[in-house]
């Protein structure tokens, strides 16, 4: 977990090798169904642009499927879902309430996250990475996501780390979150 930028998708696809599990990224499946045109992609285009989330019922639907493939049977690493309170009731309902093991929540402040953000927008062309739906998704964020971190917490499943420092610094807080 964490806000845009924090480092989600770079830690979580490191994580995810070293552990031999699969990672999944539910902005990278949705961004894949954009560039193949499929109809999920053209529902979730419009709302991927503005930076706002895609719609729960498209987002969890999508889950759900990839969840109960083969890979997943021995464990998985989420990564951007769920991404609101109705989303972790889903998965819940779906898996059962221990489906999660553990939440690892980044912590990085957001004048960091624009920097890292417009820095990927100039390199990588990504359309959601411009100044103005960058402050819409951090907005997104504070609104919708952040109040699951007080979730997990509640229910003994969260791992705090400072996102700031290099990448392989923030992957080995990690690894050391897990190895206690
Ligand atoms: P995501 O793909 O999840 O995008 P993100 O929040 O920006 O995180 P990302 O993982 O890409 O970036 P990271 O922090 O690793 O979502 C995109 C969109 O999809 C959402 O806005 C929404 O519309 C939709 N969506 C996805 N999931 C959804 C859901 N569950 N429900 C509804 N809608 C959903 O990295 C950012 C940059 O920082 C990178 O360039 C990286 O190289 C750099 N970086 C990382 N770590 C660094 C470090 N330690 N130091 C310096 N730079 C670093």
């Amino acid at each position: 977990m964490g806000p845009p930028g924090a480092g989600k998708g770079t830690q979580a696809s490191r994580l995810a090798r070293a552990i031999g599990i699969p990672h999944l990224s539910t902005g990278d499946m949705l961004r894949s169904n954009v560039a193949d045109d499929t109809e999920l992609g053209r529902q979730a285009k419009a709302f991927m642009e503005a930076g706002d989330l895609v719609p729960d019922e498209l987002v969890t639907a999508m889950v759900i499927d990839r969840l109960g493939q083969d890979d997943a049977r021995c464990g998985f690493l989420l990564d951007g879902y769920p991404r609101n309170p109705a989303q972790a009731d889903a998965l819940a309902d779906a898996f059962g309430e221990d489906v999660l093991e553990l939440a690892i929540l980044l912590e990085v402040d957001p004048d960091e996250l624009v920097t890292r953000l417009l820095t990927r927008g100039q390199q990588q062309g990504r359309t959601d990475d411009t100044e103005e739906v960058i402050r819409n998704r951090l907005a997104v964020y504070e609104e919708q996501t952040a109040p699951l971190v007080a979730y997990y917490e509640s229910h003994g499943r969260l791992a705090s780390l400072d996102g700031l420092g290099s990448i392989p610094d923030v992957f080995g807080r990690i690894i050391e979150v897990l190895a206690t």
